[in-house]
């Protein structure tokens, strides 16, 4: 079996649950522009919480990477991860400020608990390099594609919002994307396939948490 392009394979493979974690009615009404601002507000206090929980997870991808990774160069890649997240939350508190979000008040909902333990247990020595790399491509990949649809020709995405649509919709943080698929590739396509198991598994868990998170600011019932 070729393993090289695993995530291509994988994304096909898994394509409706992909679309369903990247075309959300949530990021559909940003783009169309009938988004409730409400939603919108929901969505920053969470996802603050959740950038705050993901910066560690990051450096615990980074620790792997320094000890398992077969190419120094992921190192690089990595770091300029958690680079950009230390310009994240100084955005958000802006961002939050902007809004009249008060960040210390935000209480975390279920979603966003179950998706941060699930962060924290990736975090775990146990899970391999390649699982955690492949967990870090997607988180950062479905945020990419979501927001990158928001600002396609025709797209009425508010003013207010097309800079948070920016942030992870524009070309760099698409090309930063494509460069943690890279390495997810590089290592799924000489991983054991018990540990290639366990990163579809992971993956499939990731898209899942992305769903619900935007539940959160789009009811689903
Ligand atoms: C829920 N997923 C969520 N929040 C984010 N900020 C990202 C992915 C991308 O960093």
């Amino acid at each position: 079996v070729e393993k090289s392009g695993m995530i291509d394979t994988w994304m096909r493979k898994h394509r409706l649950i992909y679309s369903g974690a990247t075309k959300h009615p949530f990021i559909l009404s940003i783009r169309d522009g009938t988004v409730d601002l409400e939603a919108f507000k929901t969505w920053l206090g969470q996802d603050y919480i959740f950038v705050r929980a993901f910066a560690p997870f990051v450096a615990s991808v980074l620790i792997k990477a320094w000890k398992e990774s077969d190419d120094s160069s992921d190192m690089e890649v990595i770091l300029s991860g958690m680079a950009s997240l230390n310009d994240e939350i100084a955005w958000f508190k802006s961002e939050a400020a902007k809004w009249g979000v008060q960040l210390s008040e935000v209480v975390p909902q279920k979603a966003n608990q179950d998706y941060c333990r699930f962060l924290e247990s990736l975090m775990s020595p146990d899970v391999e390099y390649t699982v955690a790399m492949t967990a870090f491509w997607a988180i950062e990949a479905v945020y990419q594609a979501s927001f990158a649809l928001c600002l396609e020709d025709g797209s009425k995405t508010p003013a207010e919002l097309t800079e948070t649509c920016r942030r992870w919709g524009n070309d760099g943080f698409g090309q930063y994307c494509n460069s943690l698929q890279k390495i997810a590739n590089r290592r799924l396509g000489k991983t054991p396939d018990d540990v290639l198991s366990k990163a579809e598994v992971t993956l499939l868990r990731v898209l899942e948490h992305e769903v619900e998170f935007w539940n959160m600011s789009h009811g689903s019932a």
